[in-house]
């Protein structure tokens, strides 16, 4: 196979989708027209509308990024003393906690999908414990029925980190359903984007109330402010932008599909390489394709592998790696001791996410699974 294709054309992790550009400029004509920027604008409206619809949630807040969603949810529950927490995340999961003056408490992750383990959960709770916030690690569903049972059966909140998980169904019923809040991103890097973006999925109109006056500095009306919000709302220019990607997402999860497939054909049965498994109840997202090295069956190290696909233009990441826990900044936290996170910190050491993006053609998911076929040979 020739590997040299792409030797001057990077292949990157992901690339976002962007709207038609003629279909954009006929909104910013709008927007130049109304003359309403933010604060809640009619293209916001029309957004959290429509969006709610198309996730098939009651009620959702639309921000201007998920890491302030899930600083906001955090106040939205009054969430005080300890969240228990996972380490296999992008580090807004814990600097959340963390800037809501909150100790991020590490618990383990399950050695199938990396999601936290409800077993590890349960045994890190102690009297300051006041909520559990668990990730969707790559759009796959944590155990919902036991992470509710938990929380149901010592009074702590749930707050889902769902920033993966946009459109994941599981049983034909939208992951975001479930917990007090769940939150979303629509970085550009993810499955849908607003450039930058978040949103909160709450169950009923007072906590959506609540969630608007808190992202709006804590105004609820204009003498009174009912907390100390934050300014963390979603502009019109996003809005407007957002909805029109949700005009396209249903094609672009189909196409992410197709490249999933391909890489699985490949990949799948390669000694030393593991996949996670499709779930047949859940209807996914394709948001990530991860595979894990184990470097003494596959004689080449997850780092080497990274290595061999850079030299030839491909850049993989290693989400996540290093583990939320391993930052100077949490390291010396009591839960980050070394070895109290076994699964986590093998899992940190054996992934590799390759790129998976709608415009990637299937060529180069060959030329991909090629290079790291032959970086054994
Ligand atoms: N919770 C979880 C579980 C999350 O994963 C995240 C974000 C959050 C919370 C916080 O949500 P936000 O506040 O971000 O809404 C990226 C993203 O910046 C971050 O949003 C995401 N998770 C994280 C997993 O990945 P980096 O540092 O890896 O991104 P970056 O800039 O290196 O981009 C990756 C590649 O994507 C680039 O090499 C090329 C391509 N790219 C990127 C951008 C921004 C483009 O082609 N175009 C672009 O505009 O963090």
């Amino acid at each position: 196979m020739k590997l040299d294709i792409h030797e001057n054309k990077p292949i990157h992790i992901t690339q976002p989708d962007l709207p038609p550009f003629g279909e954009f400029t006929a909104s910013l004509k709008q927007i130049w027209g109304n003359k309403w920027l933010t604060n809640s604008g009619p293209f916001h409206q029309e957004f959290e509308q429509a969006i709610a619809k198309y996730l098939g949630v009651k009620y959702i807040s639309v921000f201007s990024n998920g890491t302030l969603a899930l600083v906001t949810a955090l106040q939205a529950l009054r969430i005080t003393g300890e969240v228990i927490t996972t380490p296999f995340s992008f580090v807004a999961t814990t600097h959340s906690i963390w800037w809501n003056n909150i100790k991020p408490v590490f618990a383990d992750i399950e050695p199938n999908y990396f999601n936290l383990d409800p077993g590890k959960v349960e045994a890190a709770i102690t009297p300051q414990t006041t909520a559990i916030m668990p990730v969707h690690v790559y759009g796959n569903p944590c155990d919902v029925a036991k992470l509710q049972q938990i929380a149901d059966t010592y009074g702590l909140k749930l707050i889902y980190d769902a920033a993966h998980a946009f459109g994941v169904k599981k049983d034909d019923n939208s992951i975001l359903n479930h917990g007090d809040l769940a939150i979303l991103s629509f970085h550009a890097t993810k499955v849908f984007n607003t450039i930058e973006g978040g949103a909160i999925v709450c169950h009923n109109a007072k906590m959506k109330q609540r969630i608007d006056y808190l992202k709006n500095f804590g105004y609820a009306g204009e003498n009174t402010i009912i907390a100390p919000g934050i300014n963390a709302k979603m502009n019109e220019l996003q809005a407007a932008y957002g909805l029109l990607q949700l005009k396209y997402v249903d094609g672009h999860i189909a196409k992410r599909k197709i490249i999933s497939e391909k890489y699985r054909a490949q990949l799948g049965g390669m000694q030393g390489i593991r996949l996670l498994p499709d779930i047949k109840a859940v209807h996914h997202n394709y948001s990530y394709f991860p595979v894990l090295i184990d470097s003494r069956k596959f004689g080449k190290t997850r780092d080497e592998v990274y290595e061999e696909l850079k030299k030839h233009n491909v850049f993989s990441r290693k989400y996540f790696y290093p583990l939320i826990s391993q930052f100077p900044t949490y390291r010396g936290l009591p839960s980050a001791t070394r070895g109290n996170l076994p699964i986590a910190e093998k899992v940190t050491k054996e992934v590799l996410c390759l790129p998976i993006y709608p415009a990637l053609d299937l060529s180069s998911v060959d030329l991909i699974c090629g290079i790291i076929r032959k970086s054994i040979s």
